[in-house]
């Protein structure tokens, strides 16, 4: 916590470090109130370096000595600046030994060493490390560690480091050691340690070159009845990258360790896998079926990160996407082919589109837009944001669009050999790509720098006489902050052309047969590709599979759009089709809200969606995506100025007449689509599901005495997790009688399961029944603890960030109960605090009478003496 102006970190200021490091001996005598950590460098100087003197990072963290080369050096003999800690006219090679000392149990920023449930933990991602030793802490130091931990034997029986363990055994006094060698160089952001009292999931493994691994699930006991699935993804993944990229595990055991309190997802910490327990516990009595695609991508993302970010690592920070965009796309394509069927790949890549529109186009419009390679932050911790990862995502994706999947897969070998055990940037992996594919990606970098999503418009013209289509292109991009005007993208547009009968056109440009879908590439800010050989005025179907991170705007007629929703092979235009329709709607009835309150909706809309319904040829999960609507955030992204109560109110009176016009086939779909017989979480069970409890949300969005009988039939007699909760929130969203003493129920039944008990704060708080008085009331629920931050997030965030109508009260009281916990969070766990804080982003895009007060409780945030500076830039670019 600083008090001081926070510093901004410049991309174009990256020096190499002064000082390599060959060697990482770590002692830790592991003690909650006061651990103390050896540390033994083997530094040399580097040769690409003109400095001289060492520099370590340290925080929050007590020195208690310091030797050079076996010499105890006097204060005098270094400076210490903040928090950096430098040592002018060290020798060309150097050993340090440092010994520190930290207070694990009071560290409730969950960055470095700290305790949870009693239990050890760290986090070194980006820079908790040097909560830990000084050390210098940048990724581009790579060494090799050896450590050594000692605790309590009774209390902490279990003690795990990275790699491979060496030795272990008792020391005496009750206390006990275990000694890890990790054999790869790595950074210290991927240092990691556990000592706790844990159980374990193991299981050896077969590797593709007939090597055994030993695979580790390890959670606290009891919850060893919900490992199953974190295992069976973690060895589908390891399968996964030897079939797909011919990568193996390279390390004789994997472990994964589940922690209740942890600010992110997980965390590949090399070999020692750290894990909100979000995603590793599930059973079906507690987990959804999106819980389980939850840990089945995120134990892939973390196993997957080990060559892409472990072996090849970034340089600094400003580089992030390297892996983390690299390793989304992969963990995506994991997802896709797990499935495995057509549609299946369609229904996650619709998925994906449909989180860069809730997320991340909001952000590149945003006061955060940033590129995917940012040119500065204050708090690297703020980085870590839906543009880095999906964006990033969808970057690496284009690759693969442009080279094709043997093309992308010579390029990521490409890059492999280059690379390994490097840190490099995300100019390095373009440049593989280019090389390997033979192609000039120069222009492709701006898909890094410049930040803002692009739009893409179209215009057509027919020659019947001449037989040609002429599909211009024109690409532009707003200005973002610091950025106020961009040069045109590299931008691949796959297009397919519908006949009259719905049916794929042959395409032929320039002479060359392009299939049925053509992938043009638009380099200009304007461009015409002509067809030849087309017989009759077609449909076009523009931007198939989303083929890059754009803002398709207008071009469609309703018929144009009836036509692809009705026909089109590409499923993930066929859907967005449906989704324009809806849209169109969702305007204009948040329009006639704001006018007279007179809403209509035509029956045409109404007849696809019965249509679509209906489609037995279509798989359920296709078709539960088909019928779902944009939700309130994408709505008020498309408006100039927004009252999020007619957003909602528009979207529910939709909502409605969808339940009540489709009344008979919602009934017939929720009957047809029970999944009978033990639960299973494959792809097909799930879309049955979604299907299913789709119908009952509709159903009970127009409710009566007989839908509502439905959903507390189902809430009683539910066997699952998914069905239970889907249940319970549609009896919540109809305000049906029973839904107090079901709530009531449930945390009777599931009080025990700490994350059933995160879902029935959030099912609370993001409900429009639940306004702030409840909210506040729920705050002082025996089962509340703003320090752990799932629950933080379940309760406050959600209240923030999924209950707009509530959030956004005339009055301004979401306002201040916003500001009053992103204060009360700063001083407990200022990550937590400046996500929380991001709820206010797009303030001015509200109506003048509510940004009155979501200024001041801007202001009062930013007004705060100390804050960190993680809470600090938000604010601060918020309002600027
Ligand atoms: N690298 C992890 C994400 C992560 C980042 C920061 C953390 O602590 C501040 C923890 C995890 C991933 O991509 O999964
Ligand atoms: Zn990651």
């Amino acid at each position: 916590m600083r008090t001081d102006t926070p510093q901004t970190i410049y991309r174009s200021d990256y020096t190499p470090p002064s000082y390599l490091v060959d060697t990482v001996e770590l002692g830790f005598d592991l003690d909650p109130a006061r651990t103390v950590v050896a540390s033994r460098l083997t530094m040399r100087r580097n040769p690409d370096s003109a400095q001289r003197e060492i520099e370590l990072h340290g925080e929050d963290i007590d020195l208690v000595a310091l030797r050079l080369n076996g010499r105890l050096l006097e204060p005098r003999d270094y400076a210490v600046n903040g928090n950096l800690l430098t040592i002018p006219n060290a020798p060309e090679e150097a050993t340090l030994e440092i010994e520190t000392v930290c207070v694990p149990e009071q560290n409730t920023t969950l960055s470095g060493l700290y305790t949870s449930n009693g239990n050890f933990f760290t986090q070194c991602e980006a820079e908790g490390f040097r909560r830990i030793t000084y050390f210098p802490d940048r990724p581009d130091v790579m060494a090799k560690y050896t450590v050594m931990l000692r605790a309590d034997k009774a209390r902490y029986p279990v003690l795990l480091s990275n790699g491979n363990l060496l030795e272990e055994g008792d020391i005496g006094d009750g206390r006990h050691y275990a000694k890890w060698e990790d054999p790869f160089k790595k950074p210290s952001y991927l240092f990691a340690l556990v000592a706790a009292q844990l159980v374990c999931q193991e299981e050896t493994f077969r590797l593709a070159d007939g090597r055994d691994a030993l695979l580790q699930v390890w959670v606290e006991e009891g919850n060893l009845d919900k490992t199953d699935y974190a295992m069976q993804s973690l060895k589908h993944s390891i399968r996964w990258d030897e079939e797909r990229y011919g990568l193996e595990l390279d390390l004789d055991r994997f472990m994964i360790v589940a922690t209740s309190d942890f600010n992110m997802g997980a965390m590949e910490n090399k070999g020692l896998n750290i894990f909100n327990t979000k995603f590793v516990l599930a059973n079906p009595r507690v987990a959804t079926d999106i819980d389980f695609q939850g840990i089945e991508a995120v134990v892939a993302h973390e196993y997957f990160h080990n060559w892409t970010g472990n072996r090849v690592t970034c340089r600094d920070w400003f580089q992030l996407s390297l892996k983390e965009g690299l390793t989304v796309f992969r963990d995506q394509e994991f997802t896709a082919d797990m499935i495995g069927t057509d549609t299946g790949r369609a229904v996650t890549r619709i998925d994906q589109v449909r989180t860069l529109r809730q997320a991340q186009f909001p952000e590149d419009a945003g006061p955060m837009a940033h590129p995917v390679r940012p040119d500065s932050f204050v708090e690297i911790n703020n980085f870590y944001t839906v543009t880095v990862y999906e964006k990033g995502a969808e970057v690496v994706r284009m690759y693969q669009t442009l080279l094709g999947r043997d093309g992308f897969r010579k390029g990521m070998d490409l890059y492999f050999e280059r690379h390994d055990e490097q840190a490099v940037t995300c100019d390095d992996f373009r440049q593989a790509m280019a090389d390997a594919g033979g192609r000039d990606f120069s222009q492709f970098e701006r898909w890094y720098s410049q930040a803002g999503t692009p739009t893409l418009r179209f215009e057509t013209r027919y020659d019947k006489a001449a037989q040609t289509y002429a599909l211009t292109l024109f690409q532009g991009c707003a200005p973002t902050p610091g950025q106020d005007s961009k040069l045109p993208f590299h931008i691949p547009v796959a297009v397919g052309l519908l006949d009259r009968e719905g049916r794929d056109m042959p395409l032929t440009v320039d002479g060359k047969d392009m299939g049925t879908t053509a992938v043009l590439e638009l380099l200009e800010a304007e461009q015409t590709f002509v067809f030849s050989g087309v017989t009759e005025t077609p449909v076009p179907s523009v931007l198939r599979d989303f083929s890059a991170p754009v803002i398709l705007q207008g071009g469609y007629t309703d018929a144009d759009l009836l036509h692809l929703f009705n026909h089109d092979s590409d499923p993930v235009n066929r859907w967005e089709a449906g989704q324009r329709l809806a849209m169109g709607r969702l305007l204009k009835l948040t329009g006639e809200v704001a006018a007279d309150g007179k809403l209509n909706l035509d029956d045409t809309f109404i007849e696809a969606m019965r249509k679509m319904l209906v489609d037995e040829s279509l798989d359920p999960a296709f078709r539960e995506q088909a019928l779902m609507l944009p939700s309130e955030t994408m709505i008020a992204e498309q408006l100039g100025e927004v009252d999020p109560m007619a957003v909602h109110l528009a979207r529910q009176f939709m909502r409605a007449n969808i339940g009540a016009s489709l009344r008979s086939e919602l009934l017939a779909q929720y009957d047809a689509n029970q999944t009978p017989g033990p639960y299973s979480p494959d792809a097909a069970s799930a879309g049955k599901r979604g299907l299913k409890n789709l119908a009952l949300a509709y159903l009970n969005a127009a409710p009566d005495a007989d839908t509502i009988a439905l959903a507390a039939r189902q809430c009683a007699d539910a066997g699952n997790m998914t069905d239970r909760a889907a249940a319970l929130g549609a009896l919540i969203h109809a305000r049906a009688p029973q839904a107090e003493s079901e709530l009531a129920r449930f945390y009777d039944e599931f009080q025990g399961e700490a994350l059933v008990v995160d879902k029935w704060f959030a099912m609370q708080a993001s409900a429009p029944t639940t306004d702030i008085a409840r909210v506040r009331e729920l705050m002082r629920h025996p089962a509340f603890n703003l320090r752990n931050p799932n629950r933080a997030r379940s309760l406050v965030a959600n209240y923030c960030m999924n209950n707009a109508v509530q959030f956004h009260a005339p009055n301004g009281s979401g306002y201040l109960f916003w500001a009053e916990h992103v204060i009360l969070l700063d001083g407990l766990n200022p990550q937590v605090a400046a996500r929380l804080a991001r709820a206010m982003d797009r303030w001015r895009r509200y109506t003048p009478a509510l940004q009155v007060h979501m200024k001041t409780a801007l202001q009062q945030v930013a007004g705060q003496q100390r804050l960190s500076n993680d809470v600090r830039e938000v604010v601060t670019k918020a309002l600027a």
